[in-house]
């Protein structure tokens, strides 16, 4: 179909990581250097703490008549950044999220893969004799598996993810570099997460607390987003088992985030206006009651989990 078609426009998730733009960018150089007569455009909202991976392109409704469409990295359209997707003449899914919502005319969805950006370089490999990987394109892959694999700590990362990278890697862009980019923070942060380190609660049960009140938050001028850089900063304490951080909003409520190791913790996120995965949601709490509540329920289930 790629070969089909020559404007091709792609899209991926809303607020975008380093995967969402490392497959949409990597996708779009790799048909550019390899399909000069192709137009070839990537949409969807600016990130600007990632504009260093890639800046997106102006599109014009009209460009989307006889174009195909690729989405990248986004499991359900409610969630595709720039919602003239269907605008286009066909719509292709890549992904590596569970098929729960297949929209397109092709879904190829591998929840094998480490990331979207393995799945896109897979794609080349299958066709590495008529396509042109450049630096670019090695770059924003390398990027995107990097991002979602944790630099290749977590558990999605399978012998076919560092075979792949190698393939990347032998294309020589600059590592260092990206990796100084990537991982680099804003010194206000990295002072409140010292603070975060200094003052977070650790219980018998194995269960880590940390209360970000309004103060701290001005204080360290850091907005209720921005906190969220935090949340694993305490995570490798021995013996923690889950962990919850309760960020005071303007009103005395609280924003709840809840990491775990083992307890199943979005049984609990979802009894106060929340949820998520079985290790990591998000919930809401009202007032200080609440978060007292929430935190017997959470002591409650470190209580029953031993790690085997
Ligand atoms: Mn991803």
């Amino acid at each position: 179909m790629i070969n089909m078609y020559n404007k091709i426009i792609i899209h991926r998730h809303e607020s975008p990581d380093p995967d969402a733009l490392g497959s949409q960018g990597g996708l779009a150089r790799l048909l550019k250097d390899t399909f000069p007569e192709k137009e070839v455009y990537v949409t969807g909202e600016e990130e600007p703490s990632l504009t260093f991976l890639l800046k997106m392109d102006t599109v014009e409704e009209k460009t989307y008549q006889g174009s195909l469409v690729i989405v990248c990295d986004t499991a359900n359209q409610e969630r595709i950044s720039d919602k003239r997707y269907n605008l286009g003449d066909k719509i292709i899914k890549i992904d590596h999220h569970p098929n729960d919502e297949p929209y397109g005319d092709i879904v190829w969805v591998d929840t094998s893969a480490s990331s979207t950006s393995e799945m896109i370089t897979e794609l080349f490999m299958e066709v590495q004799d008529e396509w042109n990987l450049t630096e670019e394109s090695a770059r924003l892959l390398y990027a995107g598996i990097v991002g979602d694999t944790g630099r290749f700590r977590f558990p999605n990362t399978t012998a076919k993810t560092l075979q792949y990278t190698a393939e990347l890697i032998k294309i020589d862009f600059d590592r260092t570099e990206l990796y100084t980019k990537m991982y680099e923070k804003p010194e206000n942060l990295v002072r409140f997460q010292g603070r975060v380190l200094q003052d977070f609660e650790m219980r018998k049960s194995g269960l880590g607390i940390s209360y970000l009140p309004q103060s701290l938050l001005k204080e360290c001028k850091v907005s209720l987003n921005e906190s969220s850089a935090v949340v694993n900063s305490f995570s490798e304490v021995e013996g923690i088992k889950a962990w919850v951080f309760f960020v005071e909003n303007e009103d005395g409520s609280y924003r709840v985030r809840l990491r775990s190791k083992g307890p199943v913790i979005n049984k609990v996120a979802a009894q106060f206006d929340g949820g998520g995965h079985p290790m990591a949601a998000g919930a809401k709490a009202k007032n200080t009651a609440e978060t007292k509540e929430i935190i017997s329920l959470l002591e409650k289930e470190c209580l029953q989990y031993s790690f085997k």
